[in-house]
């Protein structure tokens, strides 16, 4: 099938189906400007995955703060096509939900409601003492007001204070996994967007999903593709920008 043909497909899926889930992974934010892991020019081109191990945030914090700091604020991004064009289909009535591993909250910039963050977000932080909650800015901005603080500090209690993504080594929060298990059992239509479905246990949640509910949306391969009925190795905005909402 050629691309015409594959979008044709894909816009029959989306119009025959009433409850659709798309599983996103960094991918589907490039197009917004923020870099993935694992794409050619990601951030494991010029780092290492250890970065995000949970064994650096929290034995090695002065190496993992300045880190995070660097390639995970995403305050300044806005969300892009394919983000905009999923919120859309949900507010011409289908049942979306969103499933995704990104941390960047672009899906709720975008409008979408049903957003299960399988990796946590950026969005909040906690002190790891006393569980007092702090907005983004709170460590991305924190050496604004404390020039000399590595770390930053809970004002509260002096705890060290963490943000709310789920790191290497780290187990799904719980509440995610079973929602987001739930909507993928129960939807009539998988899409993944933008993910290289290497990273567990996020990947095997599709695992049991029929072939024909399935479609991969992703540039590179991935060790799922032969599990799909439709498959396209394309960027997402050429995809999405061929998506059909009021049909
Ligand atoms: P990944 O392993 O980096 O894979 C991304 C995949 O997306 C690659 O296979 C690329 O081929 C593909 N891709 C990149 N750009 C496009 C595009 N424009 N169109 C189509 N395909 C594209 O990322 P995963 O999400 O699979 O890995 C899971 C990690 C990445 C999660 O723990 C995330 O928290 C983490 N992450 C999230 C963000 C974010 O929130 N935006 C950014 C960087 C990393």
């Amino acid at each position: 099938m050629n691309f015409n043909e594959r979008i044709d497909k894909l816009n029959e899926k989306i119009a025959k189906a009433e409850k659709i889930v798309f599983f996103t992974g960094a991918g589907i934010s490039t197009e917004s400007g923020i870099k993935d892991f694992r794409s050619a020019n990601g951030l494991w081109a010029e780092t290492l995955e250890s970065m995000c191990h949970v064994t650096t945030m929290l034995r090695r914090p002065q190496v993992f703060f300045p880190f995070y700091k660097q390639s995970f604020d995403c305050r300044a991004y806005e969300p892009n096509i394919a983000h905009i064009k999923i919120a859309e289909l949900e507010k011409m009535g289908k049942k979306v939900t969103v499933v995704t591993q990104n941390v960047d909250s672009l899906h709720q910039k975008a409008g979408s409601t049903v957003v299960h963050e399988l990796h946590g977000t950026t969005a909040h932080n906690h002190c790891m003492e006393c569980f007092e909650v702090y907005d983004e800015d709170f460590i991305f901005d924190f050496d604004k007001k404390h020039p000399d603080a590595k770390i930053p500090i809970c004002p509260k209690c002096g705890g060290d204070v963490r943000p709310n993504i789920v790191c290497f080594g780290e187990s799904l929060p719980f509440d995610a996994f079973a929602n987001s298990t739930k909507a993928i059992r129960e939807a009539d239509l998988v899409v993944v967007c933008g993910t290289s479905l290497v990273v567990q246990p996020a990947a095997g949640m599709i695992e049991r999903v029929p072939y024909d509910n399935l479609v991969i949306i992703n540039r590179d391969e991935t060790p799922y593709d032969c599990r799909a009925g439709l498959v396209f190795h394309q960027g997402l905005g050429d995809v999405f920008t061929e998506v059909k909402i009021n049909e």
